[in-house]
């Protein structure tokens, strides 16, 4: 049933950077082997379910555009079931390995928690049907705790207890139904996990609801049997105007203080480095350093917007700097580059799907090849390790082995006088170096 929806269009297979074919990769080999793995492993490409097949182009001021004719006629539980083998084709021509998914964009919300889960459970079955099929495997699953009016004032955050109870149920199941699946990571996104106004908000007591909500998952997770990798996805706003999670470094924090970061790692999104303020290289550079770089949503925003444009990636130097700091923090292990992006309001045919992750996957893969010759030729890590050379001395060595005092650092710069002037932080010769890869 592969040729049902897309008959015209074949697998997209690698035809080189020379070809003219918009249905072929240009940069993406999945076989070709880079630093000892193939792409296929580094990249560990994955679709999301919402976007490809929730998304159809409304926003706050227009209705739907993209009209999917595999959609005609159908609501419900019919359109949740009808979705799910278009997914599978568009996913497997693609030669996606992995695919994420929230509970309530597979599934339709019931009238009742019970009338959800099943509903939930019946697509599920066909989740695993097509798996099977195909051998396209899950990165992660994840609960939508935000679409819902229960959830207006935050899910494990909210003042109303009996919504922090429903949202544990709704995790519960997403973690069994993620399990029942050979799930690799599940995620938390707190959409509605922050505040509008601080008038009315107990910032202490939510954060500590927030960090027994985790709690209660990790407990769940090992009571099940699911070892599959948590993650946390920053981001700062949007819907609300606050959120919890804003950036890496809250994150980190947040799980330090609430004795959760043996649990969790990050699961960093583009876009949402933009939102925060920072470049992606930024949150992974924070991420990597903690030891908590798991997993990338691979998007991007557009930086004359202000908000989460969710839009893919076709930028070959964002993409070269990210497969820089994943491949220095030793690559992707549970995590994916997942493309948690969405076609234009105005890109309304369903090819429009291919040529966006074709674009996506072949920005990624010239990031990775452009990473991996940097890397390489090795002069920009040999620049920075330079940079750093007099703390390999005996003075830097000492001090970093805790030989050294206030008072014994005093001492030496008493009879120094002045510190040894500086190097040159070569900024544009860097710029100049990494330029020449791209
Ligand atoms: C929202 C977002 C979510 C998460 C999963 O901005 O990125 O789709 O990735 O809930
Ligand atoms: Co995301």
């Amino acid at each position: 049933m592969t040729t049902e929806n897309f008959p015209d269009i074949k697998s997209i297979a690698y035809e080189g950077p020379a070809s003219k074919n918009p249905l072929a990769f240009k940069h993406y080999k999945p076989d070709e082997v880079i630093e000892g793995k193939t792409m296929r492993e580094h990249l560990r490409f994955s679709i999301v379910y919402w976007h490809t097949m929730c998304g159809q182009g409304a926003d706050m001021f227009g209705a739907p555009t993209a009209l999917r004719p595999w959609e005609s006629g159908l609501s419900g539980l019919d359109l949740a079931k009808a979705r799910v083998p278009v997914f599978f084709e568009i996913a497997e021509k693609l030669g996606m390995p992995y695919y994420a998914f929230h509970d309530r964009d597979v599934a339709p919300h019931g009238k009742t928690l019970r009338q959800s889960n099943e509903y939930l459970d019946t697509i599920v079955a066909l989740l695993k049907e097509q798996q099977q099929r195909t051998g396209i495997k899950l990165l992660w699953g994840t609960a939508q705790l935000f679409v819902h009016p229960r959830f207006m004032h935050g899910a494990a955050t909210s003042p109303n207890v009996e919504v922090f109870a429903y949202s544990a149920a709704q995790v519960k199941k997403a973690l069994e139904v993620t399990h029942e699946l050979g799930g690799e990571g599940y995620t938390f996104w707190g959409g509605r996990e922050g505040y509008a106004t601080l008038w009315n908000t107990d910032m202490k007591r939510e954060l500590e609801h927030l960090a027994k909500f985790l709690h209660l998952a990790v407990d769940y997770a090992k009571e099940i049997g699911f070892k599959g990798q948590f993650y946390i996805e920053p981001k700062p706003k949007e819907p609300t105007k606050h959120q919890y999670d804003s950036d890496a470094a809250a994150c980190l924090n947040f799980l330090r203080e609430f004795d959760l970061l043996p649990h969790f790692k990050l699961n960093l999104e583009t876009n949402h480095a933009t939102l925060a303020g920072h470049s992606m290289q930024h949150e992974m550079e924070v991420a990597g350093a903690a030891g908590a770089l798991g997993s990338l949503d691979a998007n991007t925003g557009d930086l004359l917007l202000g908000w989460d444009t969710d839009q893919f990636l076709t930028d070959a130097p964002t993409a070269t700097q990210m497969m820089l700091s994943l491949m220095k923090y030793g690559g992707l292990t549970t995590g994916g580059v997942n493309f948690d992006a969405k076609v234009r309001r105005e890109s309304v045919d369903p090819e429009d799907l291919f040529f966006a992750h074709i674009g996506g996957m072949d920005t990624f893969a010239r990031g990775l090849k452009n990473a991996a010759a940097i890397r390489a030729d090795g002069r920009l890590s040999a620049a920075v390790k330079q940079r750093y050379s007099s703390w390999d001395g005996t003075l830097g060595k000492s001090i970093e082995q805790g030989g050294e005092t206030f008072a014994s650092l005093e001492k030496l710069m008493l009879e120094k006088g002045e510190a040894t002037a500086n190097a040159s932080g070569r900024q544009e010769f860097l710029e100049n170096l990494v330029n020449d890869f791209i």
